[in-house]
């Protein structure tokens, strides 16, 4: 399938999961949520639940609580280490990234009919060298996305199960979220909603 660039560093490969790879690697998401239950992460300062839940896989996760937003090495309600990134992860990451070091953080994030994501920024990372790789299974999502400050003018596109988009270079920090879900546009997921996988690199890589 081609890619298409949205923007410059915004690349959107629609379709880059086919049907086979979608289960696959649905099916290895289940197996980190079994390993790493979802939690309902919280705004910082007021607490507020967010409407979608999380887990994570990789060495570390990204978690929200009162105490801020940050990457830990472990589950914040069970204390375990995340489970290891399913090789299907690493793959696409090699595939999408153009960055010749691995990804530390997979975030795993369960929408329900009705969750969405309000417009924000990645930037709890230390190495914006490194693009934001996310892979969408089950019902398509609008995602909006702007430019690197707030205010920038926004444009919106359909997310669909198996697509995949790559933030980096000059859209690395752009503004972004998910303003809802189109119900039952996927059967993929037996009970709907949306899975989406953000795949990223937090720390700097050591020089050699
Ligand atoms: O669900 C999505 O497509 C976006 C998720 C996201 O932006 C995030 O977790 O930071
Ligand atoms: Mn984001």
């Amino acid at each position: 399938m081609t890619a298409l660039t949205l923007a410059p560093g915004l690349v959107y490969h629609p379709g880059y999961l086919d049907r086979a790879a979608q289960h696959g690697l649905l099916a290895a998401v289940r197996e980190v949520m079994r390993a790493a239950p979802l939690f309902t992460p919280r705004m910082p300062r007021t607490g507020r639940p967010f409407s979608v839940r999380m887990t994570n896989c990789g060495a570390l996760g990204w978690v929200s609580d009162e105490g801020g937003y940050r990457y830990q090495p472990t589950h914040p309600d069970t204390g375990a280490p995340w489970p290891a990134m399913p090789a299907l992860l690493v793959d696409a990451w090699n595939a999408l990234a153009r960055y010749p070091h691995p990804p530390e953080a997979c975030l795993v994030n369960l929408y329900a009919a009705g969750a969405r994501m309000g417009l924000h920024q990645d930037r709890d990372e230390e190495d914006f060298a490194a693009p934001v790789v996310s892979l969408s299974l089950g019902d398509t999502a609008l995602f909006r996305y702007g430019g690197a400050e707030r205010r920038a003018p926004t444009r919106s596109i359909k997310l669909a199960s198996g697509d995949a988009i790559v933030f980096g270079g000059p859209a690395r920090l752009i503004f972004h979220g998910i303003d809802r879900l189109l119900p039952h546009s996927s059967d993929l997921l037996q009970e709907g909603g949306r899975i989406n996988l953000t795949l990223r690199r937090v720390t700097c890589p050591k020089k050699a």
